[in-house]
């Protein structure tokens, strides 16, 4: 396949991993890496990374994203699939439960795939903005829309999570401990506040590392048991400052693999915008999902690992993160596992 735009986004990678690449900068998840990663167990413990997948609770953080809903599956005569004997046949001993989920993949942790957010850019240079997504994939022919199918599916055919998942999501990650350093009050945190803690905190962040903010966000919204409050969690916790160029010129020059935290969006949302024109709302998932196929996880639970780790004097952890193999997908909740 010939490459797909003719002019890329100002500070792309579009092309860099190849013209049909889906990965972007996974693609630094190489055996070394993921040997890097290995050589930072010590111990053998592992920590889930991953809130119980019914929370935040309620729809207060996004009125789009529901709570999962677990029912049985059920026989072709209707009966539900659950505590469910096989009573036709009294020879058998068996009870069986089989279930289904209605789930929002976004709605608690989650890995955002690089079809979660595109832009309007002018990648075939005729002048005019189109729809484009990473590397100048395209919503015809490479996106179903629910309204246009027979049957409401929708469906991301290039950069849907399944390409994530087949790479296994292995590697050296790092913890920045931005809730030490600035507590459980909102705070947009810039390139300023993100090198004071770096460098106060003596982390190596190196190329290929998967970057973890420990924000205490999650901590928060697992205090509030299911009841989110949503006017608290407008004001709580670190979120970073996408208008922030020094801000978005360091996570693209420290080359890491993965952008993941504890919050909401990772970023501020919406940010407060002071130029003029058309912008986006989410600066960071232009840079990331869009610009450099960097894939961002949300409402990761890095609380009892960022304790352990402050206690212990390490910031370096190997990371196991894999996303459900969904196809099509835009993106998915999972169960990061971190070992130490
Ligand atoms: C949006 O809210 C658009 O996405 P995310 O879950 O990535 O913050």
């Amino acid at each position: 396949m010939a490459r797909r735009w003719k002019q890329r986004p100002e500070g792309s990678n579009w092309g860099d991993f190849g013209d049909d690449d889906q990965l972007g900068r996974l693609n630094l998840l190489t055996p070394q890496k993921v040997l890097e990663g290995v050589a930072e167990v010590r111990q053998g413990l592992s920590f889930s990374l991953s809130l119980p997948l019914d929370f935040p609770g309620g729809n207060v953080l996004n009125p789009a994203r529901h709570p999962p809903r677990l029912t049985a599956t059920r026989r072709p005569d209707d009966k539900a699939v659950f505590l469910h004997s096989f009573a036709h046949d009294h020879n058998t001993t068996d009870v069986a439960c089989d279930d289904m989920v209605t789930l929002c993949l976004q709605y608690s942790t989650q890995w955002d795939a690089l079809s979660h957010i595109g832009s309007h850019f002018d990648a075939d240079q005729d002048g005019q903005a189109e729809i484009v997504f990473y590397n100048g994939f395209r919503p015809d022919p490479d996106f179903s829309h629910p309204d246009q199918a027979p049957d409401g599916a929708s469906r991301a055919h290039r950069l849907g999570i399944e390409h994530m998942a087949a790479k296994g999501v292995q590697g050296r990650a790092v913890m920045v401990d931005l809730r030490r350093h600035y507590g459980d009050a909102r705070r947009r945190v810039g390139y300023d506040d993100l090198m004071q803690v770096i460098e106060h905190d003596g982390i190596e962040v190196r190329r290929g590392d998967m970057l973890c903010l420990h924000t205490g966000f999650a901590d928060v919204v697992l205090s509030m048991q299911g009841r989110p409050d949503a006017g608290r969690l407008a004001q709580a916790c670190a979120v970073l400052d996408g208008s922030d160029a020094r801000l978005r010129g360091w996570v693209d020059e420290s080359g890491i693999a993965a952008l993941i935290a504890d919050n909401y969006a990772v970023e501020d949302r919406p940010y407060d915008f002071h130029g003029d024109g058309c912008h986006a709302l989410l600066p960071l998932h232009e840079l990331c999902l869009f610009k450099l196929g960097i894939h961002l996880g949300e409402l990761w639970h890095l609380t009892p690992l960022a304790e352990w780790l402050r206690q212990h004097g390490r910031h370096a952890f190997f990371l196991t993160a894999p996303p459900l193999r969904l196809p099509g997908a835009v993106g998915s909740p999972l169960n990061p596992v971190a070992t130490v």
